[in-house]
């Protein structure tokens, strides 16, 4: 076996990946032929590919490295926890200080009676455990027919058989039988692609008042909890109306059913706060996080969990549910300082006052491009809708994504990292990007905004369905 370097040619290491290496959701027989590009090196915003192209991610890696790349603190922080204590289980009446400390901290971070951390190595397996927790939780209560969890179409939350369930994601749940049973999904706060003649705020009402409306004819002795993201982020970074949380938390309460904000992305200081649900105005009784806990330095998840919740379920034995890297001393530790960094840099303050406003501006001028039908921003976690008519906020003719993957490559190509969900195109980039990065950001969207309108007018693709 040869040993693998950054030194290798990357066609060598590109047929190597490809011979050796399953990507996620990716077809993997088709990236072969083109090869996966390779990723070297990283330092703040910056990436560096195996040819020596120097890339802005626009996406903070995959929506968590908050902090941006390159920290020495994070480096050595697990180096010394590697060294004092590499490992220990959290299981068998155990503990240890980084487990401790970490938990501490976020029970302090965490609004509201969120004062119980459960750890996971990610956030699908923390969204696993909210489902065994939530139904454990009624089950205690003495109601073991609350078991189901109700969803939002399009909604994403991990892709485990309970993460995937969990999320609305057709093409998730056409492959292995998903989603597991009790768990249903209701219409998701989309305006702009499912408002109609609505009004905004309107439709916020409109959709989550269908949940009341499933609740009703499900019977609220059959629910155990509602999950959302504050906003959501791999189904296109859809901002909801600012009618629809708190109406969601009103039914919620109403009928006492448990409210879990899934965290993963809006969790850190994305929003302009430590959490979204801070930002849009709810309380919930779990958070989902992972991704910015750490700044996906290494793998770190959790529930963050109500002390009501922590108290029944912990009241009552055994809790059967576990991870032999529940709390890692050395995530636990990394997620710690990254916290620290963000507190003492003052990111959330950045975000909100500094690097947001800034870029809200300059999206207020890509707006006017032809191509765009609308642009969203809260925090430093945005949106552009790609359109072949403005006004009406039409749909291209061509198969969704058509034109969102063609404006992802000329995107690419430009040295900048920006994903596209359907024809939408979505962006996160590090907290701790400044105005001359989002001038770079900016001026390479906008060319490969004007590529791909060129590109597409030539193909006949401008056409509205
Ligand atoms: N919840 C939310 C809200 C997420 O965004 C998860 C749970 C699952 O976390 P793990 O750590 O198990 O991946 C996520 C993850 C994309 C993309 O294409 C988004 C995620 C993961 C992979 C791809 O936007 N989010």
């Amino acid at each position: 076996m040869k040993h693998i370097t950054n030194h290798l040619p990357t066609a060598e290491l590109q047929a190597l990946d490809a011979a050796h290496h399953m990507h996620p959701f990716t077809a993997d027989a088709e990236l072969a032929k083109k090869g996966a590009r390779v990723i070297t090196s990283a330092s703040g915003v910056t990436l560096t590919d195996s040819e020596g192209n120097q890339i802005l991610d626009g996406m903070a890696g995959l929506w968590c490295v908050n902090v941006g790349y390159g920290r020495e603190e994070l480096a050595r922080v697990a180096a010394r926890q590697m060294k004092e204590l590499a490992f220990y289980n959290t299981f068998f009446q155990t503990t240890h200080v980084p487990a401790i400390a970490l938990a501490a901290r976020l029970a302090e971070l965490a609004p509201g009676d969120l004062n119980h951390v459960f750890y996971a190595g990610s956030g699908s397996e923390a969204n696993d455990t909210n489902i065994r927790l939530v139904r454990r939780y009624w089950e205690v209560k003495g109601h073991p027919k609350k078991d189901i969890i109700i969803s939002r179409h399009n909604a994403y939350h991990g892709s485990t058989m309970g993460g995937g369930s969990l999320g609305g994601m057709a093409g998730i749940h056409a492959q292995g039988g998903l989603p597991i049973p009790n768990i249903v999904h209701i219409g998701q706060p989309h305006w702009y692609s499912e408002g109609g003649d609505m009004t905004p705020d309107e439709f916020g009402l409109m959709r989550a008042r269908e949940l009341e409306a499933k609740i009703e004819e499900l019977g609220v002795d059959r629910v155990a909890a509602f999950i959302g993201e504050p906003i959501q982020g791999a189904g296109g970074v859809i901002v909801p109306p600012a009618t629809y949380w708190p109406e969601i938390e009103r039914i919620c309460r109403k009928y006492g059913i448990l409210l879990i904000a899934d965290e993963v992305i809006t969790g850190f200081g994305r929003t302009g706060n430590w959490f979204g649900s801070q930002t849009l105005g709810f309380q919930p009784d779990i958070m989902t996080v992972a991704k910015g806990l750490s700044s996906g330095y290494i793998p770190i998840g959790g529930s963050i969990v109500s002390d009501e919740i922590a108290n029944t379920v912990g009241g009552a034995g055994d809790f059967n549910h576990g991870y032999t890297y529940c709390g890692h001393p050395v995530a636990a530790a990394v997620a710690l300082e990254n916290l620290r960094i963000i507190e003492e840099d003052g990111l959330i303050d950045h975000v909100r006052d500094v690097a947001g406003p800034y870029l809200e501006k300059k999206l207020e001028k890509l707006a006017e491009h032809p191509l765009v039908g609308e642009t969203k921003l809260v925090g430093l976690m945005g949106s552009i809708a790609l359109t072949p008519h403005k006004e009406s906020r039409a749909k291209f003719a061509s198969e969704e994504g058509t034109v969102g993957y063609r404006c992802r490559e000329r995107c690419f190509a430009n040295n900048l990292v920006m994903r596209h969900v359907g024809d939408r195109m979505v962006f996160s980039p590090p907290l701790i990007i400044q105005p001359s990065d989002i001038d770079v950001m900016i001026e390479r969207a906008l060319k490969s905004l004007d590529e791909t309108y060129s590109e597409i007018k030539a193909d006949g693709l401008l056409k509205a369905a």
